[in-house]
């Protein structure tokens, strides 16, 4: 399998993460690309119309995107259900609030690391901010028991926060969400997430 990636993309990560977890590391030939919101990259359009990365080009010549689909391809390739509980809804969420988060932190960083300064909307950043700062809550508060299991949203959930550490190391999501803290502190010392760091 060839995986259009680059280090730095939490949605990368949650990827490769789960080709760790699942030991598919070796069937996975990589290749770096750089990707702006603003310029097609024409290896990663010809694997995904939407010029988007993570894309996955599988042995037979298809391409594989997004990170969900790819997760759930690798677990599915590996026969494996545990890391990827379709029917488990709780779990399932827990993924989806994961995206989102990260979604949301990756826009927010195109605004303010890309988008002309003259150009930027002050509201939206905001906005951004506070859905950052809510779907933070909402994990301190409502997954400890799905946060214990090692799957797509436990993996997802640490992605998204070693993302808020590698972008917005100010944000100091650790204040007051002890839980969430524990959780990382030993989730993020699994080989996989150790093996995954961007530089
Ligand atoms: N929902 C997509 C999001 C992928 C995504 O936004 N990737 C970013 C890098 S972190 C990207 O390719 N950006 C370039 C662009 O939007 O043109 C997924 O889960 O794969």
């Amino acid at each position: 399998m060839l995986l259009h990636h680059n280090p730095a993309s939490p949605f990368v990560r949650m990827v490769r993460v789960v080709a760790h977890e699942t030991r598919q590391m070796d069937d996975i030939q990589a290749e770096v690309a750089a990707v702006l919101p603003i310029e097609r990259h024409e290896a990663i359009s010809s694997a995904n119309p939407l010029g988007r990365i993570p894309a996955l080009v599988t042995d037979e010549g298809h391409g594989v995107f997004d990170s969900r689909v790819i997760c759930a391809y690798l677990a599915h390739r590996a026969g494996n259900t545990d890391i990827h509980p379709s029917t488990d809804f709780r779990v399932m969420t827990l993924f989806a609030l994961a995206q989102g988060l990260c979604d949301t932190a990756v826009n927010l960083r195109y605004e303010t690391a890309l988008r002309p300064e003259n150009l930027r909307w002050d509201q939206w950043m905001a906005r951004q901010n506070e859905r950052i700062f809510a779907a933070l809550d909402d994990l301190e508060a409502n997954w400890q028991a799905e946060l214990a299991g090692v799957h797509v949203g436990s993996i997802g959930v640490a992605v998204a926060l070693a993302y808020l550490d590698f972008r917005y190391p100010d944000l100091r999501w650790r204040d007051s969400r002890a839980n969430l803290s524990a959780f990382y502190d030993s989730f993020s010392q699994r080989p996989s997430m150790q093996n995954t760091k961007p530089d």
